[in-house]
């Protein structure tokens, strides 16, 4: 229940600030090839779910080793698409309107994790949500954090965060969506009205 108010208070604060992130060149069509299933399938990163990312254009930090994007899994909530994606540690913008400041990855993070919240039908990204994201290993929370609401050139907006991670092994991941706190079309009338988990598993191997 605390988790559930978090999140809803979490709906509120969100638009207050925004990150910005050159979250490589994943485009939107990328989106389109990821059809993971149940939320629940483990994908290793040699398995064959690459989204198509151009790595050539991603914003590299020095010391850090690309990675292959791997999809960790995705959901369905009344006809919004939720995706998980793991992709290469980028620097990225934090702004609330005024001023901004950089947050960097170190040696040390694992990916930066992109949340998409999509219109199931059109795959028009949905924005002013809110993502809490908890990882647990072995039933222990390694990571519990708020995704920012993201802008991208490639992806448009989502929800992301770099997340550092205890080593290689065998992941849980709990997303908190929390509803889209803005005025709608009609269309999504009845829709979205209170936050809803997704339970993703996933097995991180760091690059060699
Ligand atoms: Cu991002």
């Amino acid at each position: 229940m605390g988790k559930l108010r978090r999140g809803a208070a979490l709906a509120v604060l969100a638009a207050g600030s925004l990150a910005l992130a050159g979250c490589g060149s994943a485009h939107k069509s990328t989106t389109s090839g990821m059809s993971m299933g149940s939320g629940a399938k483990k994908s290793g990163m040699t398995g064959g779910s690459m989204a198509g990312m151009n790595m050539g254009s991603s914003p590299t930090v020095a010391g850090i080793k690309p990675i292959p994007t791997q999809n960790l899994g995705t959901g369905n909530w009344q006809g919004m698409k939720i995706t998980a994606q793991a992709m290469t540690p980028i620097p990225f913008i934090v702004s609330d309107g005024t001023s901004e400041h950089e947050v960097k990855p170190t040696k040390k993070t694992s990916f930066h994790l992109m949340v998409r919240l999509a219109d199931a039908q059109t795959n028009e990204p949905l924005p002013y949500a809110t993502v809490w994201t908890t990882i647990s290993k072995n039933g222990k929370v390694v990571y519990d954090e708020r995704q920012w609401p993201m802008l991208s050139r490639y992806i448009g907006p989502h929800y992301g965060n770099d997340v550092t991670l205890p080593g290689a092994g065998h992941y849980t991941l709990s997303l908190l969506v929390s509803p889209p706190v803005s005025a709608r079309h009609v269309e999504y009338q009845h829709v979205w009205l209170k936050p809803h988990r997704v339970n993703m598993s996933f097995t991180w191997r760091p690059p060699s």
